[in-house]
């Protein structure tokens, strides 16, 4: 299996599916491309990848070209991974969580972009972006109140992939999520993301 990633110190959407095939255990090929944004990149990217855009999952001559359908892919290739929870209420809000977040959140992703390389440092946001904020808090606290954490649909799943971009942004941009409601629950949930082994192999390879 080969994932093809974007430049690692800002491609969330390349973070995302690669979270998950490192939580299925099997060994894969790494190839990044380094995103120029525009016509380079589309040249560099079009050996891989249909949709010029990265991630790009290949199994055999298979190729799947989104992140959330390279994901969807892993939990049914690798169901003793269990990438989305057993149960199927949580599964339901665990994927809607995740669309959620695949479609969603847009003032915030582009006012703060995912930046690995930067030190954190506070920035004033606009109100479409600290609403975005408070939707987050409101959707975390909520799901790890039902479920019991510790992630977002009780253990890890896909749900925690797309999240974890998030959590790096609101640390780069020194957003304190009590400002937008957080009682505690969403702050710890951000350090938990932030601490896993595979985020930090992943952040350790973003500063080479
Ligand atoms: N919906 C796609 C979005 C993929 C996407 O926008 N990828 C960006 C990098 S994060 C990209 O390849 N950009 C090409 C460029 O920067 O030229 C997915 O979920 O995989």
């Amino acid at each position: 299996m080969e994932l093809i990633i974007g430049t690692r110190r800002w491609s969330t959407w390349s973070l995302r599916p690669w979270l998950v095939l490192r939580k299925t255990g099997v060994s894969f090929v790494e190839t990044e491309v380094e995103l120029r944004r525009g016509a380079a990149t589309q040249a560099d990217l079009a050996p891989y990848s249909p949709s010029g855009l990265a991630p790009v999952l290949k199994d055999g001559d298979l190729t799947i070209w989104d992140s959330l359908a390279i994901c969807e892919y892993l939990a049914e290739r690798f169901p003793e991974a269990a990438l989305w929870p057993a149960d199927a209420t949580a599964r339901a809000q665990a994927r809607s969580a995740a669309a959620q977040m695949h479609s969603g959140f847009a003032a915030l992703r582009s006012e703060c972009p995912m930046a690995l390389n930067q030190p954190p440092q506070a920035k004033d946001l606009s109100p479409a972006t600290q609403e975005d904020i408070q939707k987050l808090v409101a959707l975390w606290s909520y799901m790890l109140g039902r479920f019991g954490g510790p992630h977002l649909a009780g253990s890890w799943s896909i749900a925690d992939a797309f999240y974890t971009p998030v959590a790096t942004r609101l640390r780069t941009y020194g957003v304190n999520l009590a400002d937008y409601g957080d009682d505690g629950a969403a702050s710890d949930y951000v350090a938990r993301l932030l601490a896993d082994p595979d985020f930090r192999v992943w952040e350790d390879a973003a500063q080479g």
